[in-house]
């Protein structure tokens, strides 16, 4: 016999556990699409309390349309160790090119994920930061249905020692510090550069060379790291999403551990400029 009074008191005691869970967190990663995922992977696999937030309802960001609605994407040799790791499987097309199911690509990321003991908070949408003595402590978060009817409900605070700006083409979380703190970050003009046309080449290798901390307590991967440091763009070649993803988990676990410049909860401010007063956020 079912009853529907316990289904109800059953997802929501459940869910209420899990929210408790993500409210002090290692890291929180805003985006739930190959980058964030990848590093959310490995981060909890190395013992880290993660969450992802998604303002979606579905995780995979930009994968699942592959190129053009075409559900295929290609990764090239040097990102294929995380294909395996992921257990997604692929085929080889060309020499250096491989393809793999972007359906299957997307399932098998969050499961992945999810099996490692990652939080995903989908249908969250992450605002703004905390900040405090001139590092990043945190996102504050509202339910993206609440957020697009414009409702006036003021939203909630999630601590972290670290934040991963993950967001994509929009780079979110680097926007509203750059906006409301007048933040200076770690790249070339102390801005936001923006991306750049389409050379996949060159936004490849550069998505994974700038991959790292933006500012104090805030770090980006993958296409994100186009938008902040001015890369080209690539198109649906994913591997410098997935090699991002994991560099920067290796970047924060340092960090964390307190080995890195920006040592997570030291006050260290790496090459970026901390902004003065003492927060507003
Ligand atoms: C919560 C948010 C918020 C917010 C956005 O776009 P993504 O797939 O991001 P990446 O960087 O992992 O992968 C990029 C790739 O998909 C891509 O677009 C490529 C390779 N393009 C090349 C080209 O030439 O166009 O995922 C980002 C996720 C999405 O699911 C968003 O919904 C989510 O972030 N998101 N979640 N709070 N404020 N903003």
């Amino acid at each position: 016999m079912i009853n529907d009074v316990t289904v109800t008191r059953a997802i929501s005691e459940r869910f209420f556990e899990k929210f408790q869970s993500a409210l002090e967190l290692d890291t929180a990663i805003v985006g739930a699409g190959p980058s964030g995922l990848v590093a959310a992977c490995y981060l909890a696999r190395a013992g880290r309390r993660v969450a992802v937030f998604e303002s979606k309802l579905s995780t995979g960001g930009g994968i699942w349309g592959g190129g053009m609605l075409m559900n295929e994407i290609v990764v090239q040799d040097d990102a294929l160790e995380i294909l395996d790791d992921f257990g997604i499987v692929h085929r080889a097309y060309r020499d250096g090119y491989h393809t793999a199911d972007a359906v299957h690509t997307a399932a098998a990321l969050a499961y992945r994920a999810t099996e490692a003991g990652v939080i995903v908070l989908n249908a969250c949408r992450v605002e703004d930061v905390l900040f405090r003595d001139g590092r990043i402590t945190g996102v504050v978060v509202l339910w993206s249905p609440v957020a697009s009817a414009g409702l006036h409900v003021d939203p909630l605070s999630i601590g972290a020692r670290t934040v991963l700006d993950a967001t994509g083409h929009a780079a979110e979380v680097a926007h509203v510090t750059v906006r409301k703190l007048d933040a200076k970050l770690a790249t070339e003009t102390g801005g936001i550069v923006g991306e750049r046309s389409m050379w996949a080449e060159s936004g490849e290798r550069a998505v994974i060379e700038h991959t790292g901390e933006i500012f104090p307590g805030l770090y980006a991967a993958g296409m994100a790291v186009a938008a902040i440091h001015g890369g080209y763009r690539m198109g649906p070649i994913f591997g410098g999403m997935l090699i991002s993803g994991r560099k920067v988990s290796e970047i924060i676990k340092r960090d964390l551990d307190g080995a890195g410049p920006g040592a997570a909860g030291s006050e260290s401010g790496r090459k970026a400029v901390p902004v003065t007063g003492s927060g507003r956020s």
